[in-house]
């Protein structure tokens, strides 16, 4: 997969050099491009914002930049008649990013990451790019954030992780929270009895049945606890009678 992130803050993007992301990328399977939004502008001060029409607080990104750098980044492919290359615009006022997303992103080729700062891109280049790119704006969740950077090394990585060869157990990626609608069972290691705490007994039986029914368990109450908003999207066709009296 070819991931292109645009930014006025590249040094941001260092972090997706390390731990399994840095990894598939030294290893070719993810082919990741930063770039400075700056080196896309022409004159003197490089210059990427001005104040907003209509006035308010803030400055808005100009779009000639953008263009250019989107143009730079994915000029060729447009015209090449093949699938369209994603662009994921990060802003709070995107659809929420889920782990559905994700699974749906790690399938494409190519996707482009176009980091606003400030009180965002001019909407035009959005409309643009709607001619080149399959563009999506897209939200970490009900907060605000300074700008784009975070939310894509959040979304980079948990794309990059379903990329296939990233994670070296696949299995790792089948019991983990979301992949069923519900959270994670919790876990334990050794020693079996820390600082008066014991793990629980039926951890230690060697009774995979059992085990599998108490994680389960544990899997709804918390999530009827922490979510209850996911146990209300539930399909009740994944559910069996003994989570029903859970
Ligand atoms: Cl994707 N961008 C910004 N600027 N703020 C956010 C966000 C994204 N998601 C939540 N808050």
């Amino acid at each position: 997969m070819r991931i292109d992130v645009v930014s006025i803050f590249p040094e941001y993007l260092a972090a997706l050099e390390l731990s399994l992301i840095g990894k598939a990328r030294a290893e070719g399977l993810l082919d990741l491009a930063v770039h400075d939004l700056r080196d896309f502008t022409t004159d003197r001060h490089r210059t990427v914002d001005d104040t907003p029409y209509g006035g308010g607080a803030g400055m808005v990104m100009k779009p000639e930049p953008w263009a250019q750098a989107l143009e730079a980044v994915a000029g060729d492919e447009a015209a090449g008649g093949g699938a369209r290359p994603v662009l994921i615009v990060p802003s709070p006022a995107g659809a929420v990013f889920t782990q559905a997303m994700a699974y749906e992103l790690a399938e494409e080729k190519h996707l482009v990451f176009a980091c606003g700062r400030y009180e965002g891109i001019d909407e035009r280049v959005l409309e643009w790019a709607r001619d080149r790119f399959d563009v999506r704006p897209v939200s970490l969740g009900d907060y605000v954030l300074n700008g784009g950077e975070v939310a894509v090394l959040a979304m980079v990585e948990a794309v990059g992780r379903l990329v296939p060869g990233v994670v070296g157990n696949p299995e790792s990626l089948v019991e983990e929270s979301h992949s069923d609608g519900l959270l994670e069972y919790p876990v334990y290691t050794k020693p079996s009895a820390w600082r008066e705490r014991a793990v629980p007994d039926i951890l230690l039986s060697g009774n995979h049945g059992k085990i599998a029914r108490f994680r389960r368990d544990e899997q709804l109450r918390r999530t009827a606890a922490r979510r209850p908003d996911l146990i209300e999207k539930l399909d009740p066709a994944s559910l069996d009678k003994a989570d029903r009296a859970t």
